[in-house]
């Protein structure tokens, strides 16, 4: 995947970037990414890339100009492009849209900054608008960097295969089972029996009993989107009936 992003911080990109996957990703080639200064596509001698908004208010609004003259240099020639605006505004960033972006080739993402983006830049040019969530942030930049993490990690090859298989879109959807490692005792608190007990059957039906009873208890409305095997009705049945 080639993936370019148009911001006004790109040096914050550069040490996560630089580190784990994501660098793993882009030294095996299968992540080609490179980072572009909006203030570099500013035609102003001061190199102007915001403005007061239209209507009177706080804050400031990016240009339209330098953003557009910016996307049509970087991205020209791609066939196919997925356009990308972090805003606030923007629909729920989850792990579906993160598998659907995985599978593009080419993908651009601009970095909101200040009050916002002139709204002709979503009207020309961008074709999703994301949110990562419900706070508020100063900018963008973080928003991408998330956005290109989850969406990297899904690229084929990029994680083992052991990885892989525990990303299956099937695991996504619960919470996880709680871990534990080495000591077996710690300050008293003991690693639960089961996991000791080399009992596969045991230690697989134990995890999935856990994460359910993680999933009604601390996010119910995502058991909604899972179709429940019978094990899982009885299971759950149980966790109920616990209270
Ligand atoms: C407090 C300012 N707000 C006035 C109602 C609007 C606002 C403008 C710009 C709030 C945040 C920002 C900067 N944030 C982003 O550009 C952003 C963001 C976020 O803040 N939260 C979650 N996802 C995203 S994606 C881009």
């Amino acid at each position: 995947m080639q993936c370019d992003i148009l911001t006004l911080f790109p040096e914050v990109f550069e040490p996560y970037i630089n580190s784990g996957i994501l660098r793993r990703a882009r030294a095996k080639g299968l992540l080609e990414l490179k980072l572009y200064n909006l203030r570099q596509y500013s035609e102003n001698k001061h190199l102007q890339v915001d403005d007061v908004p239209y209507g009177g208010g706080p804050g400031m609004v990016l240009k339209p100009e330098p953003i557009l003259r910016a996307v049509e240099t970087i991205a020209q020639g791609q066939k196919s492009k997925r356009v990308i605006l972090t805003t606030p505004q923007g629909q729920p960033f989850n792990q579906q849209l993160a598998r659907e972006l995985a599978g593009e080739a080419y993908l651009l993402i601009i970095c909101g900054r200040y009050e916002g983006v002139d709204e002709r830049v979503a009207q020309q040019l961008v074709t999703d608008e994301i949110s990562i969530g419900d706070y508020v942030l100063t900018g963008g930049e973080l928003p991408a960097l998330t956005i290109l993490d989850a969406v990297t990690r899904l690229i084929p090859g990029v994680l083992g295969n052991d990885a892989s298989a525990a990303a299956d879109s099937f695991s996504e959807v619960l919470l996880d089972y709680p871990h534990y490692t080495r000591p077996a005792e710690y300050k008293g608190l003991q690693v639960p029996e089961v996991l000791l007990s080399g009992n596969h059957e045991q230690i697989r039906r134990w995890r999935r009993y856990q994460a359910l009873k993680r999933t009604y208890h601390r996010r119910p409305e995502l058991l909604n989107e899972l179709g429940l095997s019978d094990e899982d009705k009885e299971l759950l049945s149980k966790i109920k009936g616990e209270g």
